[in-house]
């Protein structure tokens, strides 16, 4: 038997919420996803702001490069599950911070603080929760300085604040991030203790580069900001 037929037989079964429901939800999703999309441009036009700012005053910039993304259907779906939490529109803007993520990567690891300073002054912005992954790295090495903010943005009749999740980190904590997250992070299972320890020690060479890469920006008088 097919899987249509299977279907077919099974049809008066099958409970379609409510229409009604339905595009209510869906509309009020793609109302969340605008929003987090608003608030995306914004942070990234503050963040484009410093950017040029430093390019024009100073003879090098703390930011190499801003990149963004809207969170995934299928992600966002995902990582609710894996919390067990109901679908539902005030469940995912209750416990999903990072819908709207901004990735910051900067040349040196005194750049990612100094960049996270600048922009958490800014008086549109509050900041929710710091995760220093560099400071504290996680079991398998991944480094990075992560800012949960809120931040305001205004829209015809209503302003609200909207949490961003922004990614900063260095050139070489992002080389480890980018790879790693394609050979291991969304597949756990299948992953080994011998790829788990090479990844970790790679991630303690990065480090050690980033350190040394630092000190010579000491040398070179990089950091006076
Ligand atoms: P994607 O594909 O980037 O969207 P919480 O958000 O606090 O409820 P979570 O997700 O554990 O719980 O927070 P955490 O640890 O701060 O991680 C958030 C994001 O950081 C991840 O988002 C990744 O982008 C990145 N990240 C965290 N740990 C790792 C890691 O070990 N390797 C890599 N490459 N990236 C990591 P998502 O939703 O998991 O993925």
């Amino acid at each position: 038997m097919t899987d249509l037929n299977e279907f077919e037989n099974n049809a008066e079964e099958i409970h379609l919420p409510n229409t009604i429901d339905y595009l209510d939800i869906e509309k009020q999703y793609r109302q969340l996803m605008f929003m987090h999309e608003a608030a995306i441009e914004q942070v990234t036009a503050k963040l484009n702001i410093l950017k040029g700012e430093f390019q024009f005053s100073n003879d090098r910039n703390p930011i190499s490069s801003i990149c963004s993304r809207i969170k995934s259907k299928e992600s966002i779906i995902d990582k609710m599950q894996k919390k067990g939490l109901p679908f539902t529109i005030s469940a995912l803007l209750e416990n999903i911070k990072d819908i709207a993520g901004i990735r910051v990567i900067c040349p040196f690891i005194e750049d990612v603080y100094f960049v996270a300073r600048m922009l958490v002054k800014q008086p549109d912005i509050e900041v929710l929760e710091v995760k220093d992954y560099i400071r504290e790295p996680k079991d398998n090495g991944y480094r990075s300085l992560h800012l949960i903010v809120s931040d305001r943005v205004n829209f015809s009749n209503v302003s609200r604040g909207v949490t961003v999740e922004i990614q900063i980190r260095t050139i070489a904590m992002d080389f480890w991030a980018s790879t790693e997250h394609q050979l291991r992070y969304k597949k756990e299972t299948n992953f080994t203790k011998e790829a788990h320890d090479k990844l970790k020690y790679c991630a303690e060479l990065m480090a050690e580069a980033d350190r040394e890469i630092q000190n010579l920006a000491g040398d070179f008088d990089l950091n006076q900001w």
